[in-house]
């Protein structure tokens, strides 16, 4: 009699033998691969639930690397990898446009993006494709996390229907934003709105040596911004420089608390293309502290007005506005300027300025409020003939500035105790020097 043997069954060494004796083989490689498929999917379970319920995702901090002939080829990719804690380091030699740029953050916390410098490139470029839809048609990199920290980063470039296209977008509660997002070293330019955030109250915003320029849709319109803050609870704005917006704000800020300090917010531009509506806005009020800043309002300004608090009603318990040691220059030849603006409306709204210099003409303070003011010095000339290079928006002293040299007061502290004296001085561009202490205090924002 002739017997059909398997392939399987003479692999595994077993003998002729009798029907029987092959049907019992048979069945005893059948429990065999049984018993192996059982083990295969046990396994598979229990490897599936470890990842589900994060076991084997816990491991140390590491840092992952994105650019050529790095660990991954875009942003988005690395962040897939990433676990909490995790750095990212995103090497300028890549080249990240459109969907290699785009990103979501979302869903891992406490991760830090850093751009690293290659050869002449500073700085890592993220650049929108017109043709690609931005994240959410919001913004090229979206945050809807908490902890996230972006440094050394360049956004480009983007657009959206809305018209208010963003370099980065924080986003809202829903989106998961929250906590602490920092962003330093980061230049925006060409997008409509180049940088702003939803409204999220969980949110503590710092900015710290940011450039933001060519923000605004450049329709004249003023709903595009170089930096938008939304109603979040802290916004802190240092050692930036915001220029060049194509009539949008220079900075607007609805937080509940804003420290803006040490910073250059300047219209220059050499054609009405370029002119901010206001320097600073803080529409909704809440305690504003503005301290050691450089303003130029330019001579094509259609808003007449440089600072702006309150304006669009006061919806935050804060109703204090601290305007201390700033360098404000008004080159628009206008006598209906406005240095500092508020409503109409009463709103129990309290505005201390001190230590300021104030050049150009223009009325220093419009609307209701309780005005607190000391030391501050005003020139009808935009030029006071005292700065370093006016032209060049140098607001440093020279020695001929003995109208402001030690002419200034103690700044004291705000109702809540936060001081407010000046501490540091911006230099061009987009960093700081600790400010001296030379006698009495300097009014403006530069101590000789
Ligand atoms: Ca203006
Ligand atoms: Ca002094």
């Amino acid at each position: 009699m002739c017997y059909l043997i398997t392939e399987k069954s003479r692999t595994i060494g077993f003998e002729l033998g009798s029907t029987r004796n092959i049907k019992i083989k048979e069945m005893t490689i059948m429990k065999m691969r049984l018993l192996i498929s059982k083990i295969l999917l046990v396994t598979l379970v229990m490897t599936s639930c470890i990842s589900i319920f994060g076991v084997i995702s816990v491991r140390a901090a590491s840092t992952l690397t994105v650019g050529p002939g790095k660990m991954y080829a875009t942003p988005k990719a690395a962040y897939t990898a990433a676990v909490a804690g995790d750095t990212i380091e995103i090497y300028a030699d890549g080249t990240y446009f459109g969907t290699n740029a785009y990103l979501l953050i979302q869903g891992k916390n406490d991760i830090t993006f850093r751009g690293v410098a290659v050869g002449t490139a500073a700085r890592p470029k993220m650049q929108a494709d017109p043709h690609a839809s931005i994240i959410f048609g919001q913004a090229i990199w979206v945050i809807g996390a908490q902890g996230i920290t972006v440094d050394n980063i360049e956004f480009d470039n983007a657009t959206s229907t809305s018209k208010n296209g963003a370099g980065i977008k924080v986003g809202t509660p829903t989106d998961g934003a929250g906590g602490n997002i920092t962003i330093t070293n980061c230049f925006f330019y060409n997008n409509q709105t180049n940088f702003i955030t939803a409204a999220n109250a969980n949110v503590n915003l710092t900015m710290l040596n940011c450039e933001f320029s060519d923000g605004g849709y450049g329709s004249r319109s003023d709903q595009e911004h170089n930096c938008y803050v939304g109603d979040i609870n802290t916004f802190t704005l240092r050692y930036s420089y915001s220029h060049n917006v194509k009539n949008g704000m220079l900075v607007k800020t609805r937080a509940q608390t804003s420290y803006i300090e040490y910073n250059r917010l300047t219209d220059e531009g050499t054609s009405n293309t370029y002119t901010s509506n206001y320097n600073i806005d803080v529409p909704n009020a809440g305690d504003a502290y503005i301290i050691g800043n450089l303003f130029e309002q330019n001579q094509y300004s259609t808003n007449y007005t440089l600072l702006s608090y309150c304006m669009e009603g006061a919806p935050h318990t804060g109703r204090n506005c601290y305007i201390i040691n700033n360098t404000v220059v008004n080159d628009l030849n206008q006598a209906t300027s406005v240095f500092m603006r508020t409503p109409t409306t009463d709103y129990g709204l309290t505005v201390t300025y001190k230590n300021n210099i104030f050049t150009g003409v223009g009325t220093l303070t419009s609307g209701i409020a309780t005005w607190v003011q000391s030391n501050n010095y005003t020139n009808t000339s935009p030029d006071p003939g005292f700065f370093v290079n006016k032209a060049a928006f140098d607001y440093r002293l020279t020695s001929a500035a003995t109208a402001v040299i030690n002419m200034g007061v103690s700044p004291g502290t705000s109702y809540s105790g936060y001081s407010l004296t000046p501490v540091q001085q911006y230099i061009q561009k987009c960093s700081s020097l600790a400010r001296p202490v030379n006698g009495t205090i300097d009014i403006g924002a530069y101590e000789y």
